[in-house]
């Protein structure tokens, strides 16, 4: 197992459309355990592999206390049920630092393959609700920051771009 880099906004790479998983095999359960290591050690509640520069369809998360009840979404595919109607105070492993009300269905169906390669269908609601809408949002190129106002948006990436250039 590996901790893998997560890329960071503004990273133009965070905006690349992942591509359906043909085959769930021991690749794609490798990456998957990795990505669970990135996100457990972070430590967050849910990553999409769009974050640490895999463009497959590919979600991991865990809204637990006790962080002992992982979920893998691949291919996920949500219908609306409602809203958008539920207010929710989001951060991002890939926005570190920032965390900013989004408004989205409160609501949502998930269709899904398991890290078996089976599919399930689920009813979130609540944290694991906004997760799912989140991850996908990543594996679509999508970032919260999205929702924000421009002027929020652009101080945001003045910060981080800040921070990186400390960095480096
Ligand atoms: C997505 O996010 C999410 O800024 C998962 O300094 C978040 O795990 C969905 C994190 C909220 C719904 C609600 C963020 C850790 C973790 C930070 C995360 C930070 C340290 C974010
Ligand atoms: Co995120």
């Amino acid at each position: 197992m590996a901790i893998l880099e997560i890329l960071e906004f503004p990273d133009p790479k965070l905006r690349t459309i992942a591509k359906p998983v043909v085959q769930v095999d021991d690749t794609i359960r490798a990456i998957i355990d990795d990505m669970f290591e990135t996100m457990y050690t972070a430590p967050g509640i849910g990553l999409a592999a769009t974050q640490v520069d895999i463009h497959q369809q590919i979600i991991v998360m865990d809204v637990s206390e006790d962080n002992n009840e992982p979920l893998v979404f691949i291919n996920p595919e949500i219908t609306v049920l409602d809203g958008p109607d539920h207010d929710y105070d989001e951060g991002c492993l890939s926005v570190p630092g920032f965390f900013e009300t989004v408004t989205r269905p409160g609501q949502v169906s998930v269709k899904a393959l398991d890290r078996d390669g089976k599919s399930f269908e689920m009813q979130p609601t609540e944290l694991l609700a906004v997760c799912i809408q989140h991850e996908v949002d990543h594996l679509n190129g999508k970032l919260f920051v999205d929702y924000l106002s421009t002027l929020k948006r652009s101080r945001i990436r003045s910060k981080l771009e800040k921070l990186h250039k400390q960095k480096d």
